[in-house]
């Protein structure tokens, strides 16, 4: 029997950030799930992904629709001033309407948003969205509301935030994304996300994956992954696991499930060098079933910064994985992690190292997010609060050169990069997918490839620390001793919980 319809329900992710602009575009699968989560307690959910649609869309959204509910994804710190302007816009025009924000980095900064707010949003939600928002529509005008696990009101925190027993639960509701075709990544066009494991057991300073999901690793069960993957129309795939197959037989098991249905698809994934090399057999199976493309995050050429960063890996083994990769015959992307203090010959030596091998190399600036570790040891060092800039392409730290100078070089070198995958020669060298795209219509990559100048320049992302700032992060609290549990993680590894920080199961 079908539930009653008791709510309408809008959920909106923000627009793109700057690189969203040209090498991909990728649907809002953490609010699909929360769709998915809100739409079986028998809600009516629409979902509206702004990277797609525009600013008057969501005014005739709420118009039209009238919802009795908004939630808002920031998963990026980048969208704060967005989402609280369309927040407030939707008070405004709907002044009895719910307004909700959940999402990575909203998780971590739940008080600043509702100060920011100045009233317009009723609650943030930390953490895993699926269990809770359900809980948090049921509990609307009921002061029992900041009492459920992650949320935050301005009448008060409830208690930690839950972690989802069981990621086969509630799959991403795709059929309430419109406009898919718009969604791909490189010449994966057009391209939809799956999502096959979560959370990620390494503890990098510069990432907040793993403080957000307390060192948690969970895994869909191999039957339901591949059902997901066989329900998906189109022809490619992007999973958004943090670090794909770390757990070889898990990864065998659903390609041997997705063999059984005969699902054929291209797939994108990030994963670690040392998981690459440990797992080569799994990788190179995997590119038979269809693995394309794979994001590797080198992060730095050097040990001294390796450690820094606290990757946990060795030069050494970051270009064995690139061997074995190139072995497999995999086409790779490798993150370089520029640093504010870098100069000329450091820029340099990224760019002669890029020209020498066949792999994308892609460069994004050192920034100490809310929810790293460094976070706690760089932030009173900011050159900038305002959020937008914190999108790893803005240089947020003091600069060594001057930031203009700093801004040429990253882009020179960016530039010199792209130059080998950008272009009409990349159609050459991608061939069979590229070609694949356009006979389908699908245009996005093409057009990509006249767009780097109009996004990627120096003038933009100098031109962009004068904007007027309306929104200003908080200035980070002095820490004197490591950070607490509380203070560094949404969900608390339960060995580190207290016992008041514990919350009521969830569900
Ligand atoms: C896949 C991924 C991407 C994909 C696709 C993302 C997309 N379509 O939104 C791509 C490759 C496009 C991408 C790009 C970038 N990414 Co990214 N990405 C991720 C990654 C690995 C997983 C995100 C994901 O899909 N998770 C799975 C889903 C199910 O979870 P979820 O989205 O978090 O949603 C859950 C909760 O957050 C919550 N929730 C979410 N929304 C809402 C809304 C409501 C109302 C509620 C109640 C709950 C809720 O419930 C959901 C279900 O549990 C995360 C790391 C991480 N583990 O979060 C980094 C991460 C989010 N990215 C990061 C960054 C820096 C970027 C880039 C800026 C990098 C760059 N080089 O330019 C770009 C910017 C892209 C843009 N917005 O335009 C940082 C964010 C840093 C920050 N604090 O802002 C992260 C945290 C990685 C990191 N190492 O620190 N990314
Ligand atoms: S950078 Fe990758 S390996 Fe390191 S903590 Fe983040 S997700 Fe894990």
């Amino acid at each position: 029997m079908l539930k009653p319809v008791l709510m309408r329900v809008l959920l909106v992710h923000p627009s793109a950030l700057m690189y969203s602009e040209l090498y991909l575009r990728l649907e809002p699968i953490g609010l699909e799930r929360v769709a998915a989560a809100v739409r079986a307690a028998g809600h009516e959910v629409r979902v509206l992904d702004l990277q797609i649609f525009s600013r008057a869309d969501y005014r005739a959204e709420l118009d039209a629709f009238r919802p009795q509910a908004v939630g808002f994804s920031v998963n990026y710190l980048a969208n704060v001033p967005e989402v609280i302007d369309l927040a407030k816009e939707a008070r405004s025009v709907l002044p009895e309407c719910f307004v909700m924000i959940g999402g990575h980095s909203g998780s971590f900064i739940a008080d600043e948003l509702l100060e920011h707010g100045r009233g317009a949003i009723d609650c943030v939600v930390r953490g895993e969205g699926e269990i809770i928002a359900p809980r948090v529509l049921e509990a609307i005008g009921d002061p029992r509301l900041s009492t459920l696990p992650g949320v935050v009101t301005p009448d008060g925190h409830g208690p930690a935030p839950t972690l989802l027993d069981d990621l086969d639960k509630f799959l991403p509701a795709r059929d309430l994304a419109h406009n898919r075709h718009k969604y791909f990544i490189g010449v994966l066009d057009p391209c939809a996300s799956a999502e096959l494991t979560r959370g990620c057991p390494w503890d990098c300073s510069f990432c907040s994956a793993w403080t957000f999901y307390g060192r948690s690793y969970r895994k869909a069960s191999p039957e339901k992954a591949a059902a997901d993957l066989a329900s998906i129309h189109e022809p490619n795939v992007f999973l958004v696991d943090d670090v794909a197959f770390i757990h070889p037989e898990h990864g065998f098991a659903i390609g041997q499930e997705l063999e059984r249905r005969r699902v054929k698809k291209q797939y994108y994934l990030e994963t670690r060098c040392d998981v690459l090399i440990k797992n080569r057999d799994l990788f190179a199976y995997w590119k038979r079933l269809g693995l394309f493309y794979m994001f590797l995050g080198l992060e730095a050429l050097d040990e001294e910064s390796l450690k820094l960063h606290r990757k946990r890996i060795t030069t050494g083994e970051n270009f064995e994985a690139l061997e074995i990769a190139r072995e497999i015959g995999f086409t790779v992307a490798v993150n370089i992690i520029a640093d504010c203090g870098w100069d000329e010959r450091q820029f340099e030596i990224v760019r002669e190292w890029a020209m020498t091998v066949p792999e994308i190399v892609n460069l994004t600036v050192a920034t100490p997010y809310p929810g790293t570790e460094i976070w706690f040891t760089e932030s009173r060092r900011l050159t900038s609060r305002d959020y937008r800039l914190f999108d790893v392409a803005h240089a947020v730290l003091p600069t060594r050169m001057p930031l203009d100078k700093f801004y040429a070089e990253l882009v020179k070198t960016q530039e010199i990069m792209n130059r080998k995958h950008l272009g009409w020669g990349a159609i050459q060298r991608y061939g069979f997918p590229a070609v694949r795209a356009l006979m389908r219509g699908q245009t996005n990559y093409v057009r990509m490839l006249w767009k780097f100048a109009k996004v990627v320049n120096e003038n933009r992302q100098y031109n962009d620390h004068q904007r007027p700032v309306v929104y200003e992060m908080k200035p980070p609290r002095p820490i004197a001793a490591k950070p607490k549990p509380d203070e560094l993680f949404v969900h608390i590894p339960a060995k580190l919980q207290k016992p008041a920080a514990t919350g009521t199961a969830a569900g």
